[in-house]
């Protein structure tokens, strides 16, 4: 199953145009976590670490989600951020199962980080971003260790970024450690989605004894 599971991931990455980066090890679709109801509310508006809130999901095993404080009101107006069905911002549908990741209207600086993977050596993403009137002092940036897959420091996502809005997009990098994504927005129109995350490289050794395991046992069902 682990093996069909690769290629159907590897399957899915060629539809969406990426970069085959090599065989996946880890992925995050965001499928396995409660959306939770309505907006997520957060009255701390100091710098902080995320937490889940009732059936919010906003951090999981893996990553975790800074708030930086900038002055604003952050999540203390109630916002839609963290696991989410919402197909409605023009969304349309994810590109892998029925949930993905949302960030809007944060009113201060979001970095949500996932734990570098053993033996990753590269990394790609689907990246939706919400058509509006975006400023030059929104935020989209993800990296990957040292490599960056988006900057949009100091630029207008509207003008500078046109071909992101509206759509989904892979993004991809080689590279090693932790994958951050920083975002900032201060409109609840002006929002982003994550969806599809594929850690690709080299199994740790733990991790191909587990597949060695997993291929044992689904020939011992065959016989
Ligand atoms: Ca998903
Ligand atoms: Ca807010
Ligand atoms: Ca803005």
């Amino acid at each position: 199953m682990k093996t069909m599971h690769a290629c159907a991931a590897l399957a899915a990455t060629f539809a969406l145009g990426s970069t085959v980066l090599g065989t996946v090890i880890q992925s995050e679709s965001f499928e396995n976590y409660s959306v939770g109801t309505g907006a997520f509310e957060d009255a701390d508006t100091t710098s902080h670490w995320l937490s889940n809130y009732g059936d919010h999901t906003v951090v999981g095993d893996n990553w975790t989600v800074w708030f930086e404080d900038t002055g604003g009101s952050g999540f203390s107006d109630g916002d839609y951020f963290g696991v989410t069905n919402y197909t409605g911002g023009g969304i349309g549908a994810y590109t892998d199962g029925i949930q993905g990741y949302q960030m809007g209207d944060t009113d201060g600086l979001v970095i949500m980080t996932f734990e570098a993977v053993a033996g990753a050596t590269g990394v790609s993403l689907d990246l939706f971003v919400r058509s509006t009137g975006w400023e030059d002092t929104d935020l989209i940036y993800i990296t990957f260790g040292d490599s960056v897959l988006i900057d949009t420091t100091g630029q207008d996502i509207d003008n500078d970024f046109a071909e992101l809005e509206a759509n989904w997009t892979s993004l991809s990098a080689t590279g090693s450690g932790a994958l951050e994504i920083w975002f900032a927005s201060n409109s609840s129109s002006e929002s982003i989605a994550i969806d599809n995350i594929q850690w690709t490289g080299v199994p740790a050794p733990g991790a191909l004894a587990l597949l060695g395991l997993a291929g044992l046992a689904s020939r011992r069902r065959r016989h």
